[in-house]
């Protein structure tokens, strides 16, 4: 049996211009790494570009699949929707679609012409089945974790199969189906791996909550692999491909486990030793953890402040963490040595331009290396999807990109402040911090002062306006932000 996977990675802009990604995607690799253990063939077409009907069409068939299986986030569904449709007038081969929004949107998906096996969740197991059942002509609609869709259209729905709770036991992820000359730049010298899956928070606006409540286990959702394992997986990696020159630890949070993360760094600097790169959580950030992650070779730790308003964060996202541990934990990562990274969103629902304002301050007094701003979307199956539905915030349609500066809620009628204060997130937030940095005590209120009022206030004159453009015009020269690799 031979199953061919279709992989979306770009972002199109709804201008028609795209933005190729180019990268590797785990999941992707762990399930041909599965399929070929238990004796199928599996390939790869990776569309780094929006596709024309004509080349998708002729490209899949050229592999002369058994089964197209196609992956797919929200972001990409649109997409995988079309080229569904498009394989469907092509050729006739059964097609199924894995990842988190079939997770999180199965009826979506299994609606969607050209569709016939909807999976959620993780699918090591459920794609083997599958395989096998097609093989043997035998009916796959019993098969749990898939949804499976008749040729009279009835739908067969079996819930998400218990998560497998021993990481160690499945193989290493099949990079080999991936072609390296398809990688964008900055993926040759990464190589990237998870050690852990899942994540133990509950962020409202984060598809982790969504993914963890279909399984029948969600106590078991956060899992790690023995330290052995995932060291013992990156040296294969590099042993494999000489042009690695720094490792990327994919997990939501690699910090999680104190202990588990002291016995992974002690293997690591021990058999491996390469720098790397690596995302945590200003709550598990302390001295010991800053020092611990630069001693291992850390070099950039990314972590999410995504509101530096505290009632919007405790309140509307979930995420339980003050300013102040913001601000140290970024202080702490600084001191030890490493790069540092923020995640920020805006556009949030029940989000002011103060609360933006806010998010732009506290960026300013964490001086992360490099501050990547997304606008807001709501995941399907999210709490925080669920608030935009029940507001009526939603109405326009899906967008390819968090950095487009497009989101389907509502549009936000709050003018030229908002506007002036998003567009200008960057250079307001570094003028800030580094007013701060002359004159901590006076800069706090200061600074405060200039930003709230050349950017806030209901009906911005044509003096305040003046300024701002002045200010951002002159500082925009001044506080260039370092792009870094993460
Ligand atoms: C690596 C990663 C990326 C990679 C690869 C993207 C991808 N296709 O997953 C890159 C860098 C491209 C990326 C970009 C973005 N990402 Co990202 N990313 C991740 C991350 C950290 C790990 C994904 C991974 O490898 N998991 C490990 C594998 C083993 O698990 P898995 O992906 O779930 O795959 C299993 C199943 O889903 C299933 N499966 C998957 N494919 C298929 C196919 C078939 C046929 C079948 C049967 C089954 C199946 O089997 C797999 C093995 O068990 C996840 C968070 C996470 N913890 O999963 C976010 C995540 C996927 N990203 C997310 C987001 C929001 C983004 C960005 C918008 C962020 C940004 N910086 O711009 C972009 C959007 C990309 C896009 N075009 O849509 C969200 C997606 C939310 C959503 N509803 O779509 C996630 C879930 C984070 C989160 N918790 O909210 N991301
Ligand atoms: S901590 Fe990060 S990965 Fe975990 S739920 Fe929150 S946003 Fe998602």
């Amino acid at each position: 049996m031979k199953v061919t996977f279709v992989y979306p990675d770009f972002f199109q802009y709804p201008d028609g211009t795209f933005m190729p990604e180019g990268r590797i995607y785990l999941g992707i690799a762990c399930l041909s790494a599965v399929l070929k253990k238990a004796g199928h063939e599996t390939s790869l077409v990776h569309v780094v570009e929006p596709p024309t009907r004509e080349w998708l069409v002729e490209r899949v068939h050229s592999e002369q699949p058994d089964l197209v299986g196609f992956s797919s986030t929200t972001h990409m569904f649109r997409h995988v929707a079309r080229w569904a449709d498009w394989l469907r007038d092509g050729m006739d081969v059964p097609a199924a679609c894995g990842g988190v929004h079939p997770t999180i949107a199965t009826q979506e998906v299994i609606d969607t012409r050209g569709i016939d096996f909807a999976c959620i969740g993780e699918a090591e197991d459920t794609i083997v089945e599958l395989c096998d059942a097609l093989q043997q002509g035998k009916d796959p609609s019993g098969i749990p974790g898939l949804w499976a869709k008749a040729s009279d259209g009835s739908i067969s729905r079996n819930p998400a199969r218990a998560l497998r709770t021993d990481l160690d036991e499945l193989p290493f992820p099949d990079r080999s189906i991936f072609d390296p000359d398809l990688f964008c730049a900055d993926q040759h010298p990464r190589g990237t791996l998870m050690a852990s899956r899942g994540c133990p928070f509950d962020c409202t606006y984060c598809s982790n909550h969504a993914q963890k409540s279909v399984y029948p286990n969600p106590k078991d959702y956060v899992r790690f692999r023995s330290p052995e394992n995932v060291v013992a997986e990156i040296v294969q990696m590099v042993e494999a491909d000489r042009r690695i020159e720094y490792i990327r630890f994919d997990d939501d949070i690699l910090t999680t486990d104190r202990e588990w993360f002291a016995r992974l760094s002690e293997l690591y600097k021990e058999r491996v030793g390469m720098p790397f790169i690596c995302n945590s959580r200003v709550n598990f950030m302390d001295e010991k953890m800053a020092k611990g992650l630069a001693d291992m070779g850390c070099e950039v730790v990314c972590m999410g402040i995504e509101s530096g308003n505290s009632w919007l964060r405790e309140k509307v996202l979930n995420r339980h963490m003050s300013n102040e541990q913001i601000m140290r934990a970024f202080e702490l990562c600084r001191n030890a040595g490493m790069k540092t990274v923020s995640t920020n969103m805006f556009g949030l629902p029940l989000e002011e331009t103060r609360m933006v304002l806010d998010t732009i301050k506290i960026n300013g007094l964490c001086h992360p290396d490099t501050i990547q701003v997304s606008t807001f979307i709501p995941y399907p199956s999210t709490e925080l999807f669920h608030l935009c539905e029940e507001k009526g915030l939603i109405e326009g349609e899906r967008v390819d990109s968090i950095f487009a500066g497009r989101s389907p809620l509502k549009p936000a009628s709050k003018g030229w402040e908002d506007k002036q204060a998003k567009a200008n997130f960057h250079t307001l937030a570094y003028t800030y911090g580094r007013l701060n940095d002359i004159h901590p005590a006076a800069a706090g209120q200061l600074g405060a002062r200039i930003i709230d009022s050349l950017v806030l206030g209901t009906r911005a004159s044509s003096a305040r306006r003046f300024a701002f453009e002045r200010l951002t015009a002159w500082a925009d020269g001044r506080f260039q932000p370092e792009w870094i690799k993460y």
